[in-house]
């Protein structure tokens, strides 16, 4: 959940409304123990209580999954960061320190965005957050997006990236937002939250290597809330291990569903499902994910996401700096 125009009460009611089903899976899955908020019901104003997940990744393999060229679809853009160079007609470098709307630590710098080796041969973009002294805050990082330059309507839109150690106050995220966010202010714009790690839940569980976040958020504020939908699960196995992980968004014209190692379990169950038909008016899902959305990748330095807002909180760059590497981005659509 983030967005240059984030509400900080939207944010607490959230993520307080968290509901926790600890389940097991089979052994040769990519297990996930899945925790969950869920707004399934808009006309009740934004978040209605809580939703267990079973968890369960034995079935509902919708034929969407797996990884790359699979399912009928076909490669239509990537960047595959091979280059040594950031290319600049599909991304834009954010440079603000405007705390991303999160009360966030860190100030957005270009300096801290790179495209190069991530000293194991593989052409990566790289981004750094640094415990750095800039712009009245004590700590830099990076953020960029492809708004008005790459974006798009449903598709297999998935990237493979290696997190850092989140331990305590990093946020890495890859996501997205509707590219009409500059006529239509957040949250109408829309908002796909792929994959985010470092949340203050998997902070104080102590796995927070596991736990990650895929969320969407629409509409517009009425009553003090606005409708979204966020999964929480804990992962069976670190994805913050220093390798990389695929995290893969399968959007149709029905239904966004997410998965994680796609590549290594093709036939994973999604961690994150939501149907998009409810048309119905502009309080309806389906009225905000049905247009183009570009891509954001950034790693946030503290703020609401991990409930961390002091410079002492941030121990994960207590010795200097931490980077999250992106292998791919690739859109493949059908
Ligand atoms: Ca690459």
């Amino acid at each position: 959940m983030k967005t240059s125009r984030f509400n900080i009460a939207a944010f607490i009611l959230g993520f307080m409304l968290v509901g926790c089903a600890c389940t097991s899976q089979a052994s040769d899955e990519p297990n996930q123990d899945e925790e969950q908020t869920e707004n399934t019901d808009p006309e009740q104003g934004g978040n209605p209580g809580n939703s267990d997940n079973t968890g369960s990744n034995t079935g509902s393999n919708t034929g969407n999954t797996g990884s790359s060229s699979t399912g009928g679809y076909t490669l239509v853009w990537s960047d595959e960061f091979n280059s040594g160079s950031l290319d600049a007609t599909a991304w834009n470098v954010e440079v603000n320190g405007d705390g991303g709307g999160n009360n966030e630590l860190q100030y957005y710098l270009a300096n801290n965005i790179s495209v190069g080796d991530d000293g194991n041969g593989n052409g990566c973009l790289i981004l750094t957050a640094r415990k750095e002294s800039y712009g009245g805050k004590s700590f830099t990082s990076g953020r960029l997006n492809t708004k008005g330059k790459k974006y798009f309507t449903y598709g297999k839109i998935e990237a493979r990236i290696k997190m850092p150690q989140t331990a305590n106050g990093l946020w890495p995220a890859f996501w997205m937002l509707g590219n009409d966010i500059d006529s239509n202010s957040w949250p109408r714009c829309g908002e796909i939250d792929i994959v985010e790690m470092g949340n203050a839940t998997g902070i104080s569980n102590g796995t927070q290597d596991r736990y990650f976040n895929g969320a969407c958020h629409w509409g517009y504020y009425k009553d003090g809330q606005y409708p979204n939908y966020g999964v929480h699960t804990t992962n069976s196995y670190s994805l913050q291990d220093g390798k990389y992980h695929t995290f893969t968004l399968v959007w149709t014209d029905t239904k966004i569903s997410m998965y994680v190692d796609l590549d290594t379990y093709p036939n994973a169950s999604p961690y994150y499902e939501m149907n998009i038909t409810d048309k119905s008016d502009d309080w309806g899902v389906g009225y905000y994910f049905h247009k183009p959305y570009f891509i954001v990748f950034d790693l946030a330095v503290g703020g609401n996401f991990p409930q961390i807002w002091s410079e002492d909180g941030i121990t994960a760059l207590a010795n200097g700096e931490r980077s999250m590497y992106v292998d791919y981005v690739r859109v493949y659509q059908k």
